[in-house]
């Protein structure tokens, strides 16, 4: 028997894996003990690993659909071929925005999606690029990139070193953390409250965080914005903090931020989102007054109307209560595979262009995904007729789903890299099917960039290839191929060259790196495998901050050391990173960004338009520890688990609606209605029912035989593709009003 090491690819927390397997079977997975960050935590998904790989429904071969929309498996030469073949007709009319991208979740946690995944994109042209981030954080980038300059510079809660955590619209107890890498965030949250200090969670539901915390506070849906920028407000209102030295010289807009606030007093706020006026203000105090405190806000609080503004007030406190980039406050990471910043050449810059139907405006390079089932709906010059999705499921992910559903029919291609045929990939032409994880490296390249610690651990493949296989990446290369015109049987190894020199400019072009001033050529030359990620992989590290330098810096990192540390290599604890990290044009912290004066205004304007009326019930999500979004159902072990898709209502709506525990209930919005059982707990505030999303694997046409047994009901029928965040163009998934009937 044989053992490896491996990180865990489902969640952002990067947990620490124990492989034992025996030829090519695996025998066992559990927790790392000796992972240098995760230290023997795990949670049940983990554990399903080896559920993953042996579920029979994971696809091992390309599929193809036949004029009747049944698939049958095809070998990789013929699935290229198909797909060229289609895509040579589109690109014949010349209009490169006939082609779409969808980019789900889990690209997020592959470091061969993210290097190669933008030259397919490049490729392609066009400009509608669609992804999971327009459900989810996007905002948070659109807040911290105008703060601070660049559009992965977000603070993270220094949870290890804090005083006071207060937490808004995230159940990291449930999801081990977003926006915030930390392996066992409930032993790291007791850990707070052990050594003294506080946790605060504002959320409209007693999540499991919130029953670990010192302090609980429902809140209204979509009000967020209104609680924080009136705890703002008596910060600044009773003198009770600054930014401190550290900051002071790096500080744009602090003069402004008194006079934008004083209209949010505590008062106005508690009308708004329920928390009484006192109790905003002790909230404040003891936030100003703690020692070290960090604000953190998640999903809750981002997919939501004001997300953009709410996530910048997180930052705002963070900078008053002299907690940002400080030990304790909410910190900058220092990544060993990180790309250097830029002197203000990469300074977020929103709206440049606006999709084609309904004119939204573009952010970080794509577009709101809302916007995608109607450009695929109606005809005219830069129509969608072309989607590649790679590993997403939007027909069960994004508003509305339903509708992208029947629009998912007309296309003249649709390509899906994907592992599962589920709700989503049974429309394509072609599926292209990844590795099982077991079968492929890991690097956590996205969230090492996020985590609470310094930390790089690489895993290398625990198990070989299988016959009729094909690497992700070699996958990303034919189709990059394929969109420029190369062909299904080009020498993609031209294209990985240019890759891997684009890659060297990033850190030979700018001032300050291991690397700056080489020549590209060289650098990619003097790296250790001679193409794909590994190669990739270590030129950004070795060019990067911890790297050797390519022999400058002897005891440095290099891909190979992180190979010979299973366990991963631990680089320390958060330090201070401004100004270094700035990549604002003026090469500060924008507190203030003309955006956000906006968006207060907004703010403002609604509140006093609603003067405290909204709809009777509303409803929002939550995330269950046993599921990841919509793809783990199809693991026995997990969907069998206790949670399974319910609706959590409060006694008080339950007597009114005529619901009861335990029995079927009819949830019903302005777009659609869902059947589900009804949950009765007081763990949910009066007026608010939850419902997790990713359920609703009623289709006869997947290959998901376990998940269609516990097919559940998708909330994002109930949802309305049309409410957006208007910075960033995300969806409004929280503060949907909905009525609640028995069945
Ligand atoms: N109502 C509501 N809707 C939500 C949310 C919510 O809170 N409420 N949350 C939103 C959030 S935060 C997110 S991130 C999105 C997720 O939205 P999506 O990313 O669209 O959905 P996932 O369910 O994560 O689907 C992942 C897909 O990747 C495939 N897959 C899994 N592993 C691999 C792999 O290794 N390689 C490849 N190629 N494919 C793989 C799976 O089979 C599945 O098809 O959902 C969003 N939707
Ligand atoms: N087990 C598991 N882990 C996961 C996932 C999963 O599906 N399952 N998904 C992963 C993904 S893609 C992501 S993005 C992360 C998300 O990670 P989290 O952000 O921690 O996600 P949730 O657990 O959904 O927590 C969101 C909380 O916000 C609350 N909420 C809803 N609306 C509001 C509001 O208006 N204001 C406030 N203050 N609170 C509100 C909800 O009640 C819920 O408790 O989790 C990741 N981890
Ligand atoms: S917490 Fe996340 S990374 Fe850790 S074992 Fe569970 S799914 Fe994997
Ligand atoms: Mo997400």
């Amino acid at each position: 028997m044989e053992t490896a090491y491996r990180t865990c690819p489902f969640c952002e927390a990067t947990c620490g894996l124990e492989v034992t397997f025996e030829g090519n079977e695996v025998v066992k997975v559990r927790a790392d003990e000796q992972d240098v960050f995760s230290k023997g935590f795990i949670c049940p998904k983990g554990v399903n690993l080896k559920a993953l790989h042996e579920d029979p429904d994971r696809l091992r071969s390309p599929m193809r659909r036949l004029p009747d929309g049944s698939f049958e498996e095809c070998s990789w030469e013929e699935a290229f071929a198909e797909i060229d073949e289609r895509w040579k007709e589109i690109a014949a009319d010349g209009d490169r925005n006939a082609a779409a991208v969808y980019l789900g979740n889990p690209n997020a946690h592959s470091h061969s999606a993210l290097l190669y995944g933008r030259a397919f994109m490049k490729a392609l042209g066009t400009r509608n690029i669609f992804s999971a981030s327009s459900v989810d954080q996007l905002p948070k980038q659109v807040s911290t990139g105008l703060m601070f300059g660049g559009s992965l510079t977000i603070p993270i809660p220094d949870v290890d070193r804090t005083d006071h955590f207060l937490v808004l619209g995230a159940d990291p107890a449930v999801s081990n953390g977003s926006l915030m890498t930390a392996p066992d965030m409930r032993g790291r949250i007791r850990a707070i409250r052990e050594r003294g200090g506080k946790v605060v969670v504002v959320d409209p539901r007693r999540s499991r965080t919130a029953e670990e915390a010192s302090e609980h506070h429902f809140i209204r849906p979509g009000t967020d914005a209104l609680l924080l920028a009136a705890m703002a407000n008596v910060i600044l209102d009773e003198g009770l903090g600054e930014p401190g030295e550290h900051l002071s010289a790096h500080l744009n807009g602090l003069d402004e931020l008194p006079g934008l606030l004083a209209p949010f007093t505590p008062e106005l706020a508690a009308g708004g989102c329920g928390i009484d006026a006192e109790t905003i203000r002790t909230m404040a105090r003891e936030l100003a007054g703690a020692p070290s405190a960090a604000v953190y806000g998640r999903i809750g609080t981002t997919t939501q109307a004001f997300g953009a503004l709410t996530s910048w007030l997180v930052d705002v406190l963070n900078v008053i209560t002299g907690n940002l980039d400080r030990e304790g406050g909410a910190m900058f990471p220092l990544p060993a595979a990180s790309v250097p910043s830029s002197d203000g050449k990469a300074a977020v810059r929103l709206h440049r262009w606006s999709s084609r139907v309904s004119g939204r405006g573009e952010a970080l390079g794509e577009l709101p995904v809302n916007c995608l089932t109607e450009e695929i709906e109606t005809p005219g010059e830069g129509q969608v007729r072309a989607l590649f999705t790679l590993a997403g499921n939007p027909v069960l992910s994004i508003p509305n789903g339903d509708r992208l559903d029947k629009a998912l029919g007309s296309l003249d291609l649709m390509v899906s890299v994907d592992i599962y045929l589920n709700e989503t990939t049974r429309h394509a032409h072609v599926i292209l099917p990844s590795p099982s994880p077991l079968e492929k490296a890991q690097y956590d390249l996205a969230f090492y960039a996020l985590s609470v610690r310094n930390v790089a651990n690489y895993s290398p493949a625990v198990l070989p290839l299988p016959e009729g296989a094909m690497e992700e990446w070699e996958i990303m290369l034919r189709l990059t191929a394929i969109a420029a015109g190369a062909g299904p049987e080009a020498d993609t190894s031209m294209i990985d060259d240019v890759i891997a020199v684009e890659i060297a400019k990033m850190y030979t072009q700018v001032d300050g790196t291991k690397v700056s001033g080489r020549d590209p050529a060289e650098v990619v030359a003097a790296t250790g495998p001679d193409r794909g990620p590994e190669r990739l992989l270590d030129l950004m590290i070795r060019s990067g901050p911890w790297g050797d330098g390519f022999g400058e810096d002897p005891d440095g990192l290099t891909l190979e050391r992180l190979v010979e540390s299973p366990h991963g290599v631990d680089l320390g604890p958060l330090t201070p990173r401004i100004p270094e990290i700035l990549g604002t044009e003026s090469g500060r912290v924008e507190l203030v960004p003309p955006e956000m004066a906006a968006e207060l205004e907004r703010l403002q304007a609604e509140t006093a338009a609603r003067n405290g009326d909204g709809p009777q019930l509303v409803l929002i999500g939550r995330r269950q520890l046993r599921s990841n979004n919509s793809w783990m159902h199809n693991l026995p072990r997990l969907v069998s688990g206790p949670e399974g898709c319910t609706v959590f209502v409060n006694p008080a709506d339950a007597e009114r609606c005529g619901v009861s525990d335990g029995e079927a209930a009819v949830l019903r919005s302005a777009s659609g209605t869902i059947e589900l059982t009804a949950v009765v707990t007081d763990a949910i505030m009066p007026g608010v029912v939850s419902v997790p999303h990713g359920w609703g694997h009623d289709f006869k046409d997947t290959r998901l035989s376990v998940a269609r047994e516990h097919a559940g009901a998708n909330v994002n029928e109930l949802g309305d593709s049309g409410l957006m965040e208007p910075l960033s163009g995300t969806a409004v998934l929280n503060g949907i009003p909905v009525e609640l009937a028995a069945a």
